[in-house]
């Protein structure tokens, strides 16, 4: 690993491309990034937390279980402190609050509305696929220390996405409308926040674009999941996708 790789240019291993060993960790531009994702993913943690915390108030039936949810969130965003800490990064969290604001603005309005499939879709679909994708993207090209906190970290993701599947599955008739109307508001929100951090998660070898490709691909699996048909399901992703990035 070189320290002494210059900031100005990519010091990285050829991009787009497989996980080298000569990614530099302790390089100034990597720290800067870093700081910034680990920032979103922090704060993205902690927000996690607290959704699950309302969603167990919404639906006292599932109470434990969300609480557990929230519970693992809060972990979530210990280990990746510590991932920062491990690197001698501290997460940027400035920016981060303000990328999430507007669909933690979002999450909140459902709640004020009592539209628990909103809550659900938000939290359960769109961010936890949302969470998968970027940090299977960051599994190959993380360092030694955060590569098996992230593989388990990425588990737990799944399971929460299963929660809000197999919640909605047995509804879907009578959800579809609301969860279509709220991809079509919280999706193109999500998609954003990765502008502002394109420059960053390149610097530290994740293609955003390939970031995007990901969660289309797991936020399709999940409508499919939930009862849309794939033909449907692909339809719904394309046009939200499309809306998001032009
Ligand atoms: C749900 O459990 C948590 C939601 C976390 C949101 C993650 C935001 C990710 C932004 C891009 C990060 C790339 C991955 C880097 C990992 C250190
Ligand atoms: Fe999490
Ligand atoms: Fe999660």
């Amino acid at each position: 690993m070189s320290g002494t790789a210059p900031a100005s240019a990519t010091p990285y291993a050829t991009f787009p491309g497989p996980a080298v060993p000569t990614l530099a960790y302790d390089s100034p531009a990597y720290r800067q990034a870093y700081s910034r994702i680990n920032g979103m993913v922090v704060v993205g943690e902690t927000l996690a937390d607290r959704h699950f915390r309302r969603l167990a108030e919404l639906l006292p039936p599932d109470r434990e279980e969300l609480l557990r949810l929230g519970a693992m969130e809060a972990r979530h965003a210990r280990d990746f402190v510590g991932c920062g800490r491990n690197l001698g990064v501290k997460a940027d969290t400035g920016l981060a609050r303000r990328l999430l604001a507007p669909l933690h603005q979002q999450f909140q309005q459902a709640e004020a509305q009592a539209d628990l499939v909103s809550c659900l879709v938000i939290q359960c679909l769109i961010i936890e696929c949302f969470a998968v994708a970027a940090y299977r993207l960051y599994l190959p090209v993380a360092d030694p220390y955060a590569e098996p906190i992230t593989a388990a970290v990425m588990a737990d993701e799944r399971e929460h996405l299963n929660y809000g599947e197999q919640w909605l599955r047995p509804r879907f008739a009578a959800v579809a409308q609301q969860v279509e109307a709220c991809a079509r508001r919280a999706v193109p929100v999500a998609l954003g926040m990765l502008q502002e951090l394109r420059g960053d998660l390149a610097t530290i070898s994740i293609d955003p674009s390939a970031l995007v490709a990901e969660f289309m691909v797991l936020f399709q699996e999940s409508l499919e999941a939930i009862g849309y048909a794939e033909a449907a399901a692909r339809r719904l992703v394309n046009r939200l996708a499309t809306r998001a990035l032009a």
